[in-house]
Formats: structure tokens, C-alpha cells, sequence
């Protein structure tokens, strides 16, 4: 990592660029410090200590960056630079980002600021920002090419404009898009309204994250970047279950949590043990006549979507992307299906050979999330996560919603594994066991297959060309 002097040293040097395309007079004054995270913790929400109060978001594994007033503008300093990402414990990924971290740290502002952003590359190729969804000056917007010429390594560019329409947003480049959001550079952006607004309610617990994909290797470290669909690590804010944070509530508030998608596929985004609205999505809020209640909500490429509901339900719910192959992690998918298959004869023979030959899924996968099978270096298993009655057995885009009578307001603490009321647990039944009483259909099919010998069947085709008038059979 570069040391803070070095890199106030280098941004003293690109300064006098930065005036030689000066955006207005004010944005010649020194650059703001810019504000390193090495943690992927989820960090507390952070309360504004200047400008128009608000209530924060908070981040899932992230940060919010702070910003300093500069006479009435709230200026930011993002970095784009190569940085290591933890996405689960005992597994780095070497990705880019902004500010030390990938995806880059939350932007928070309100309704009507004038907002200056600095960016800084210190990637080894040039680079843009979008704002996603803003309204603003179409030079602000970020497209290298069409609006602003790109922004050369080692050069600061900056963005100004007044965040007009308050709601849910993205950043991310809009330079050699492809390569530079496959290694993580994106992060997510809240207009906070101004006063108090009909379509937003205020809420006890605000958290954001974004969607987003990688393919690396076990073992490696750079995602493949030409990688287009077939994706092995689904993660939110680049971690993927378990380590992926909890989501800590206090039974009874009033919980948005909001989700935009930077991946290749959708998300259908799942809640268990409550049902919520669909708020507003990357349009503004929805009006209040739209809405009705979800467990699932998909996220579609580009979007985003915020959800509202009352944790009123005690317990520890999963929370997840309901694709289940989105739930498990650096799965390599040209694994032939073997349920049901006898491999007892087969593998005496072949361990003949190869003594420590392993049988996979003849009875399922599950016992994946248990075998003690070496994995390379650096990789995340699988089907993981250690619950209270044992393996979990998923991996990627899955977490937990804790909702605890006891948590206390504006804690976000982990309080644990929740204790189950008595008599409230699924249970094995230990009585004898009746036999099945077999249904007879008392209808029959609408039309019977009857008179149609299943061995004899056999498709003829006729060549329209060939077959003299008649239409091809089928
Ligand atoms: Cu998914």
C-alpha cells in the first residue's frame, strides 16, 4: 500500500492538472485528504457531524466515506487503486476498488447538496466514474469518450453537481466497463431527502449492498475478466457466505434495506419469516398505490431495488439470492450427477489404484459441507458456515437477518445464535410410523395414452420437398 505521505505528495503534483480543466474556481482549493479502510468490517453508520442532518445507511461489509464542507460543497476523495478485498476468512481476492477497498466506500449526501467529488486513478490503466441514475450536467456524467475524456493514470479529474432527486444510486466506471467492474470497482451512493418526504418513511435500520460476481480460481487471487455468465463466486459487496456479515435488528423496527445489482444475471433477493414492500427502486421511491407485500424480489442487471418491512418476527432468518447456485462458492459446474448411482463395485477396483479414491454425490451433495477434503491455498469451501445444529451448507449470496427482542437501538452487534422458545423447533418424531395409505385417482387423464405402445414409438419426418403436398410430420 502506499503510504498517505506518498500519495499527498502525488496528489499535490496532479493539482495543477486538475486547475488546467478547473470544473469552477472553488475547485482549485486543496484536494480533500483522501480516507484509506483496510477493514471489510461492516463499520457503524456514520452520523454527520456537518451539512444537513440525516439518518446514515449502513453498509454491509463496507464503509461510508467522510467528507469535509468546503463554503456550502461537500467534497469527497475517491481513489481508484488495486486493492487486496478479504472476501471470506482465509480468502483475498486482488481486485480494484476505491479507497482501499472494493466495492468503494457508500456515499451519503441530502436532497439539493452541491456535492465535488475528486477521483484519483491510481489503476494502471485510465478510468471514469458514472454516477448511476443522478440527474446532472451531461459532462458530469462520466462516459469516457462521449462526456469527459478519460481519466489518465495518475491524474485527479472532478465531478460537481447538485444531487437533485433524493433515493438510492451506484457508481462505477464507464472506461473499459467490463474489465474494471469484473475486478470490483463499484460502490453505492444515498440522497438523502431534505425533509421529510410522502413516499419515504423514516426507519430504524437502513443497510445497503450491491450485488456483484467473480471468477477466481481456487487458489488464485485476479478474477478472470472475460468470464461473461459463468461466474464462481456470488458475493455482496464482494464477500460471500460466511463471511458475509449478519443483519442485527431489534424486534419491531422498521427496516429498509436497499440492493443494487452490478452482476451479469439477476438476483431474486429472498426474506424469510416476513413479507416486505418493494419502496422505491433506481427511479425514486415507488408511489405508495404500487406496492404490495414480496419475499422475493428480483433484481435485474443494473438496478436497484429497496425494501421495507416490520421485523416483527424473533429468530435468526436467512436471507439470501434465491438462484441456489448462487449460495455456494468456487463450484466447478462439470460435476456429473451420480444420485442413485451404485459405486460400491466400481470404486473397489479403482482404489486399487488410487487408494485415497472418494465417491461424490451418490447420495447428494451435502456431505460436501463436511468432508475433510483439502482445498488449495486460497479459496472459500464449497457449502460452509458453522450454524448452531451444524453445517449450513451454502456458500455466495446467504446471510442472516437476526431479530432480537433485546438488541438494543442503534446496536449492530452480532447477539449470537437466537434461542429457540420451547416447543417452537422442528423435532424428530420417535413414535412408530403408519404405512401410506396409496391415493387412487378417481378421474382420468383428458386425453388417455392409450393405444400408444411406449416401445413402439417412433417419430417419422417428411421432407415438406419430398413428401408431395402433405406438411412435414412431427
Ligand atoms: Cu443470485
Amino acid at each position: 500500500m502506499v503510504s498517505r505521505r506518498n500519495f499527498l505528495g502525488r496528489a499535490g503534483a496532479v493539482t495543477a492538472a486538475v486547475s488546467a480543466a478547473a470544473v469552477s474556481k472553488v475547485a482549485m482549493a486543496a484536494l480533500p485528504e483522501p480516507v484509506m479502510q483496510a477493514s471489510p468490517d461492516t463499520m457503524p453508520p456514520l452520523v454527520p457531524g456537518s451539512g444537513h442532518p440525516y439518518n446514515p445507511v449502513v453498509t454491509l461489509n463496507g464503509w461510508t466515506l467522510p467528507w469535509r464542507m468546503n463554503n456550502g460543497v461537500k467534497e469527497f476523495h475517491l481513489v481508484a487503486e488495486p486493492v487486496v478485498r478479504e472476501m471470506a476468512p482465509g480468502f483475498t481476492a486482488h481486485l480494484w476498488g476505491y479507497n482501499g477497498q472494493s466495492p468503494g466506500p457508500t456515499i451519503e449526501v441530502v436532497e439539493d447538496d452541491r456535492v465535488r467529488i475528486f477521483v484519483t486513478n491510481k489503476l494502471p490503466e485510465h478510468t471514469t466514474v458514472h454516477w448511476h441514475g443522478q440527474r446532472l450536467p451531461n459532462g458530469m456524467d462520466g462516459i469516457g469518450g462521449l462526456t469527459q475524456p478519460a481519466i489518465q493514470p495518475g491524474k485527479t479529474f472532478v465531478y460537481e453537481f447538485v444531487a437533485r432527486r433524493p433515493g438510492t444510486f451506484m457508481y462505477h466506471p464507464h472506461a473499459d466497463e467490463m474489465v474494471q467492474m469484473a475486478m470490483g470497482m463499484m460502490g453505492f451512493w444515498i440522497t438523502h431527502p431534505k425533509q421529510k418526504h410522502p413516499l419515504i418513511d423514516a426507519v430504524d435500520r437502513d443497510f445497503v449492498f450491491l450485488l456483484n460476481a467473480y471468477d477466481i480460481d481456487p487458489g488464485a487471487y485476479t478474477p478472470k475478466i472475460m468470464t461473461m455468465l459463468d461466474f464462481n463466486l456470488w458475493s455482496w459487496n464482494s464477500r460471500i457466505f460466511p463471511g458475509i456479515d449478519t443483519l442485527n435488528v431489534r424486534k419491531n423496527d422498521k427496516v429498509r434495506i436497499r440492493i443494487g445489482n452490478l452482476t451479469m444475471t439477476n438476483h431474486p433477493i429472498h426474506l424469510h419469516g416476513h413479507e416486505f414492500m418493494v419502496t422505491g427502486t433506481d427511479g425514486g421511491p415507488t408511489p405508495k398505490g404500487t406496492r404490495w407485500p414480496e419475499v422475493t424480489t428480483d433484481v435485474a442487471v443494473g438496478q436497484m431495488r429497496q425494501i421495507e418491512f416490520l421485523a416483527d418476527e424473533e429468530g435468526d432468518w436467512a436471507f439470501h439470492c434465491h438462484k441456489s447456485h448462487h449460495t455456494m462458492n468456487a463450484m466447478g459446474h462439470g460435476v456429473p450427477t451420480m444420485i442413485g448411482v451404485d459405486h460400491r463395485d466400481v470404486v473397489s477396483k479403482i482404489t486399487q489404484l488410487v487408494p485415497d479414491y472418494m465417491v461424490m454425490g451418490e447420495r447428494g451433495m451435502a456431505d460436501m459441507a463436511e468432508m475433510p477434503m483439502p482445498l488449495p491455498d486460497n479459496t472459500a469451501p464449497m457449502m460452509s458456515g458453522a450454524g448452531p445444529f451444524g453445517s449450513v451448507e451454502m456458500g455466495g449470496m446467504f446471510t442472516v437477518l437476526k431479530v432480537r427482542r433485546d438488541q438494543k437501538p442503534g446496536d449492530y452487534k452480532d447477539p449470537g445464535w437466537f434461542k429457540h422458545p420451547a416447543g417452537t423447533m422442528a423435532y424428530e418424531w420417535t413414535g412408530a410410523l403408519a404405512e401410506p395409505a396409496r391415493f387412487k385417482a378417481e378421474g382420468t387423464s383428458a386425453m388417455p395414452a392409450k393405444n400408444m405402445p411406449a416401445a413402439d414409438i417412433e417419430v417419422q419426418v417428411r421432407k415438406p420437398a419430398l413428401g408431395g403436398g402433405g406438411h412435414a410430420g412431427h
